[in-house]
Order: C-alpha cells, then structure tokens, then sequence
C-alpha cells in the first residue's frame, strides 16, 4: 500500500492530512494520535494545543529527508483528535489549577472535601484516558498498522506504552527529557506528567530497561530511584556535557546508550530534552539540553545499529502567546516528521 499520484516537490495542501500528504486512514501504515491533554501541567499551560499546532506547521515541511528517503509513501495519518478528551481535559484542568493554587499557598488537598473530590476526579479521568488510548492503539495494532502518539503533557502516553508491551513482548524505552519523570504522584495526581517513568517502572512490567538521556532537573527522590534500580540507566546532562569537554565524542555517547537498550525501543522524546532555544513555550523548560540535530543523529544510529523502534512518542510541544512567532510547533513538527521516516524504515525489511 503506497501512495501514488502525489507529487512531493509541490506546496502542502492544508486540505490533505500531516505533513500536506493525501493519506487516507485506511492507506495510512502510521498511525499518530493526537491527544490534546495537559491536565496536570504545573508551571505553564499550553501544551494540550500542542498537536494541533504540529499540525498547522507541517504543512510547510519538505518531505525530501536525505537520511529516510521516501518513506512518507507508506503513508502517515493523524485523526481528528477525540472530542471527548478535549472537553474532559478542559474541565479537569480547571480542577487542577484548583488544588495547584492551594498547594501553592501552603494548603492540603486532603483538608479540603471540595478539593479532595476534583483530585480523584482528575485521578479517575486520567485512568479513563490511558484507556481509550489503550483501546485506540489496539485496535490500529489489530489493522496492521504502527502506531505513534503526539501529546499534550508527558502523561499521555502511558495507554499507548501498555498497548506496545501487550503488542510486542518485552522492551525498552528510550527518553529524551530535561526530567527525570520518577515522582510518585506528583501534587497528588497520579498520573502526574512528571510521574509518567514512575508509573511505567510499576505497572508495566514488561518494560525491562528505561533509557534516559538530557536528565538535567531532578529530585532527591528521584535520584535515589536511579541509583537503586537496575532497570534505570540515566545518562545526566551534565555527565554528558563533561565527557564532551573531555574530548569524547557525541558518537561515542550515542553507542553507550545504544548500548543500554534491548531490542525493540519505545522512543519516549519530552521536547524540554532539547535546548530551551528550541521550546521556549513549553511548560517545564530547562537550560541546557541539545541540537535538535544531535538527537536526530542518536535516533539514527539506533535503527543503524539493527534495533527496532517499534512506537513513539513525542510531548510537551507547545506554543506562544502569538504562535506565528513561536519556533516550538516548527521544531515538533520537523522533529515528528523526521521520527516518522526513522520509524518506518525501522520497521521496514531491506
Ligand atoms: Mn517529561
């Protein structure tokens, strides 16, 4: 199933589907599920407008990718995103600003009745969030199709991760972030975007090594849980930045942590991992981080090296005030784009 009649040297057409293409669902190879979903963001709103804005700027893209030529013909689709979850998010959201603001001024969720019930309202609706991601995945898995997933906050892709484990067996992930992402119920919320490795480390089992890289922001807590547990293998910002001062190569980085990956990859990409320059709008930027360009070429060497990434995700993209003038759904969208291509020819037999 390929895409024919397309001609890739002429302008996006806003009308077509990402990237300007004429994908229908039922030629698309990929699937990439928007879900528009930031409930328990805690510094900066934003990101849950985060795939439609990828969306708008994929129009502009140039599908000639040098390193993953032509792959687009196998087609990419992102849906409409569920309407359901927009409203939910935009309700519960609400309900977070609410116990954020009180945490805020020194107060206790748990000593306030109104307040404990919209937590575990926030609670039940993330739940029924993974769900429905769970079931969507399921089902694109049962029509032969791969799939991938565009955030909204970090949270989102916990149902896809549980729908890959039932799907693939035994991986690991590889994550790109300024944060570690380990906190056990982050401010209450369970499902907190900063408890998304916490809660795939406990609940998904299958999930045999977590391999993250850019960590630069990062708890006690945390840390201790990274030197603890072996299914942990953390490569530190800083850590990085002074082998590199010390004369190793980006190269040599990049086969370490090849090196610490099993098999089949989930790619789990926090857009904060990257250079702030990058995201200035996203909700937890953080100094330091990289070229959108160095990741490109680890994601690289990964399929060169004969591991399959088999989904991913990418998250926390987000926009401006005036997002004509941001850079954020630019960069996501050419960083999804170029994922994609790598996607594909991992999963495609020479
Ligand atoms: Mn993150």
């Amino acid at each position: 199933m390929t895409i024919t009649n397309f001609d890739p040297n002429s302008i996006g057409i806003a009308s077509n589907n990402i990237f300007g293409l004429p994908t229908t669902e039922e030629n698309a190879r990929l699937m990439i599920i928007p879900i528009p979903w930031e409930v328990t963001v805690s510094y900066r709103n934003g990101t849950a407008r985060g795939p439609e804005k990828i969306l708008e700027a994929s129009y502009q893209i140039d599908l000639c990718d040098a390193d993953a030529m032509n792959f687009w013909q196998q087609g990419y689709y992102m849906p409409e995103p569920d309407r359901e979850i927009v409203k939910k998010n935009d309700f519960l959201r609400h309900c977070a600003e609410l116990i954020i603001s009180n945490l805020s001024e020194g107060g206790m969720t748990c000593d306030n009745a109104q307040l404990q019930k919209k937590l575990e309202a926030i609670n039940s609706g993330s739940l029924e969030l993974q769900q429905r991601i769970y079931d969507q995945a399921m089902a694109y898995y049962k029509k032969d199709k791969l799939v991938a997933l565009v955030g909204g906050d970090h949270s989102t892709p916990l149902g896809l991760m549980k729908a890959v484990a039932d799907t693939f067996g035994e991986f690991g992930i590889l994550q790109i972030d300024a944060h570690a992402d380990l906190r056990k119920a982050y401010e209450g919320f369970t499902y907190s975007h900063a408890s998304i490795m916490y809660n795939v480390l406990q609940e998904i089992p299958k999930m045999c090594k977590l391999v993250q890289v850019g960590i630069r922001d990062f708890c006690d807590e945390e840390y201790e849980l990274i030197q603890s547990n072996d299914r942990i293998k953390t490569f530190f910002d800083h850590d990085i930045k002074e082998r590199q001062f010390e004369g190793e190569t980006w190269k040599q980085i990049c086969d370490d942590i090849i090196a610490q990956l099993p098999q089949n990859v989930y790619i789990s990409f926090d857009i904060d991992g990257l250079d702030p320059k990058l995201c200035k709008n996203t909700g937890t930027p953080v100094q330091g981080g990289f070229e959108a360009e160095q990741i490109q070429y680890l994601f690289k060497k990964l399929v060169d090296s004969g591991k399959r990434i088999i989904a991913f995700d990418l998250n926390e993209v987000s926009c401006g005030e005036d997002s004509l003038d941001s850079i954020d759904a630019n960069v996501g969208a050419r960083i999804l784009y170029r994922m994609c291509n790598l996607f594909m020819k991992s999963n495609t037999h020479a």
